[in-house]
């Protein structure tokens, strides 16, 4: 075969320098590479192409998109496998793959630049050098089961030998993606460099692997680590705790991750060529489960979501570089830092007084402490990134703003009064953005000189760390506003929802009945400890009156008083919340709530809540009903605000409910999950309810009518 290049699908390759082939990967009309039957057959063909030419010496492997390597095995084909011998199949085939790279008789380093997911870092590992650029977007990372299933094409394998059990562990059992600096760190990558210089250091170390020189991998971590990976009996313990603790984290609800444990020590234990069946065995097993299933639709539907802008035709968003942010609280600082850390804009606060604002500014920079603390970002990142932050009492700061987002106190009078203030000191342009949890945007837009740019952007506390964001146009919210709030929740790494401007919206809407029924379990004598367990393991991250303690008694009573106004007896809020707001007993921030806190950490539950709310503990529910009357409470709710249209489609319920308040991910989300319990089944079982505990449980139109047809809210 004449040398290169020679064109196929979706690699190219010529020769460098007479000796190095340097293979491009760049799949032809997609915007990530990722790894299919095709491809396979073209690496295979590409690679007995390369062996058979003697010019080629080494190879050097890159991918041909700006800035992503390889996004992993296409997730489309596997979702397509019905039965578990096919998907043992794909995974075989897979690490047949791999093997046909690692014993490929001429050396192959790998320069990698951007994301280096899943198949695609299980096939830089199968390769004998691999060097990464040292730029934010280069990732690595086995993310698989985040999608219900494990590294099924050797990672299980590969990784704990090239860094230890425990480091292997520690990524794949979690689905962790790393920047490229901590995968040096750890020894997945061998050469850290710029990226200006990625592809000349690649094909200098396949010219020196040609030439007979072999890297020198330390394994990281020192005596403790040849303690704990290099000897059976030190693995056993490193195996024994992380299954501890996969079950804490999981509860059993999620196989992949106790699987993939299962594929490392398998391997370990018996060889990698034992370890690589097993590990196929229990990737086909993951592939065709319903978690799995559940898992990938909630990825694709987020993928999606990344380019919705939840209106037609959207217009293009604004430009923001500059943003105000009044209200210096907890809200307020949290937006400011992650709206610094994420988007690098040049942020001002505003508050009434000056302490207020040091409170708030300190907070904000916290944010920032922290992603230096975690080696997110470099000391000198850090510094240019502070010194976007400043504040002050007035409005001074605020003129060249794009954005204002208001974090007030959520009361529709300070609301207005603050929407008045920004709008005299801003540019007519501005877009005013509020915060607010439950209060209607056009409520607030009522006072507006241009009402046209109010809109709601609800995130959701705190800031930093939690994935939502409710974007809320009133009817009278001009497209672009729209397009630019979103666009810009997005910059600041949110999912963006948009919904319809009623109370409480989606998530406060869902939320205030499975909360208030929470408040009448309570008051019936059901255990505080007995209420939070149940609905962890139903899935929850934390169960209701964790929650409540989390949000602030006093929000929660605000929240439960609007949605009370709004929707009538339905919503009536449980008398005990407002015995405990009296009490003073608001939660974790005022160390009192339902628990006790003790140094910032949750203590034991606070007996003398019982007292309070003139009810002990009885034992007289059943556990199975407690969590049937919360679940049946939120899904008829969220099923009668569909019919209202406050989400535009079942996707952005489900995908709000589970990155607002970690609705169990293994359910799919609300409204997957009511329709797999079906309407008519939970119809009758709100009917029951409603006999027994009263109307609240009615069930809902919407509910009704598709157990009269059999209708689902998934087509
Ligand atoms: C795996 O590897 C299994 C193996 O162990 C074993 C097998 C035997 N497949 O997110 P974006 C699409 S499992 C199919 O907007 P970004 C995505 O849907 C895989 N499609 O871009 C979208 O399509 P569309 C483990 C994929 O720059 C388009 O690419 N890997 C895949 O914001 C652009 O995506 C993962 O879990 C895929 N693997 O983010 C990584 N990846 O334009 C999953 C992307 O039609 N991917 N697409 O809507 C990601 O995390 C992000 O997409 C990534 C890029 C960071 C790569």
């Amino acid at each position: 075969m004449p040398p290169g290049p020679a064109v196929r699908a979706a690699l190219t390759w010529e020769l460098a320098d007479g000796a190095v082939a340097v293979v491009t990967f760049d799949l032809q009309n997609e915007s990530v590479n990722k790894i299919s039957r095709t491809v396979k057959d073209d690496v295979l063909a590409t690679l007995a192409a390369l062996e058979g030419d003697r010019a080629v010496q080494a190879v050097a492997f890159f991918s041909g998109k700006r800035d992503n390597f390889i996004a992993g095995a296409d997730i489309e084909e596997f979702v397509r496998l019905t039965t578990a011998a096919e998907a043992e199949r794909l995974s075989a085939d897979g690490q047949e793959l791999l093997e046909r790279v690692a014993r490929f008789p001429k050396p192959i380093a790998v320069g990698i630049h951007g994301a280096c997911l899943g198949g695609g870092l299980e096939f830089a590992l199968a390769c004998h050098y691999r060097v990464a650029s040292d730029h934010a977007k280069t990732q690595l990372g086995l993310p698989e089961v985040q999608l219900g299933i494990l590294p099924g094409a050797g990672g299980c394998q590969r990784l704990p030998r090239l860094i230890g059990a425990r480091a292997a562990l520690d990524i794949i059992l979690a689905g962790k993606v790393e920047p490229a600096q901590k995968a040096f760190r750890v020894g997945i990558v061998d050469e850290l460099v710029h990226p200006a210089i990625l592809r000349d250091v690649t094909l200098d170390a396949a010219r020196r692997l040609a030439g007979g020189w072999r890297p020198r991998r330390k394994r990281p971590g020192g005596v403790v680590a040849w303690l704990l990976d290099g000897n059976p009996l030190g693995r056993r313990v490193v195996f024994r705790a992380a299954r501890k603790q996969v079950l804490r984290q999981t509860r059993g609800h999620y196989p992949a991750p106790l699987a993939a444990l299962e594929a490392v020590e398998h391997g370990l234990r018996h060889g990698i060529r034992a370890g690589l069946k097993r590990e196929a065995q229990l990737f086909a097993q993951l592939a065709v489960s319903d978690v799995s299933r559940k898992l990938v639709q909630i990825f694709f539907a987020t993928t999606a979501l990344k380019k919705d802008f939840g209106i037609p035709n959207p217009p293009a968003p604004g430009e923001v570089r500059r943003l105000g942010v009044v209200g210096a609280g907890f809200m307020g600082s949290g937006i400011a830092g992650t709206a610094i850390a994420q988007a690098g804009v040049d942020v001002r606060m505003k508050d009434a007084d000056l302490p207020r604002v040091a409170k708030g500014l300190a907070a904000a920079r916290e944010i920032l402490d922290d992603r230096l603390k975690r080696r997110r970002i470099t000391k000198y990142e850090h510094a240019r990134l502070v010194a976007l932050l400043s504040g002050g009492a007035d409005y001074a700061g605020f003129g060249g703003a794009e954005l204002v987002i208001e974090a007030v106190f959520e009361d529709l009078a300070v609301k207005q009064q603050v929407l008045r203030e920004v709008e005299e000191t801003t540019r007519p342009g501005l877009v005013f953005a509020s915060n607010t949890s439950t209060i209607p945007i056009h409520r607030i837009a009522e006072v507006a000189a241009r009402p046209e740019r109010v809109i709601g952007m609800h995130f959701f506390s705190p800031v930093a760390r939690m994935p939502l964001l409710e974007v809320i146009p009133s009817a009278r919210t001009s497209p672009g506003v729209v397009s630019t709030a979103v666009a810009f929740g997005r910059r600041m790494g949110k999912t963006a929802i948009v919904v319809k401007d009623s109370p409480g919206f989606w998530i406060n809407r869902i939320l205030t009945p499975y909360m208030n029924e929470a408040g009448y379990l309570l008051a019936e004598g059901v255990a505080i400890e007995e209420l939070d367990g149940l609905m962890a393991e139903w899935g929850f991250p934390v169960g209701p009156i964790t929650l409540l303690d989390e949000v602030g008694m006093d929000v929660a009573e605000k929240v439960a008083g609007v949605m009370h106004a709004a929707f009538g007896e339905r919503l009536a809020p449980a008398p005990a919340f407002a015995a405990m707001v009296k009490s003073g007993r608001l939660g974790r921030k005022a160390g009192k709530g339902f628990y006790k806190y003790a140094g910032g950490k949750k203590a034991a539950v606070d007996a003398g809540v019982y007292d309070l709310i003139g009810v002990h503990p009885n034992g007289g529910t059943r556990p199975a009903e407690i969590i049937q009357r919360l679940v049946l409470m939120m899904l008829n709710e969220a099923a009668r605000a569909v019919a209202e249209g406050i989400v535009r489609t079942p996707r952005d319920g489900d995908i709000g409910a589970i990155f607002g308040f970690g609705f169990p991910p293994f359910r799919g989300g609300p409204l997957r999950h009511a329709d797999d319990l079906g309407a008519a089944r939970i119809v009758g079982e709100l009917e029951r309810l409603a006999e027994r505990y009263g109307p609240r449980f009615a069930p809902s139109e919407a509910l009704r009518d598709r157990a009269a047809d059999g209708g689902k809210f998934y087509p």
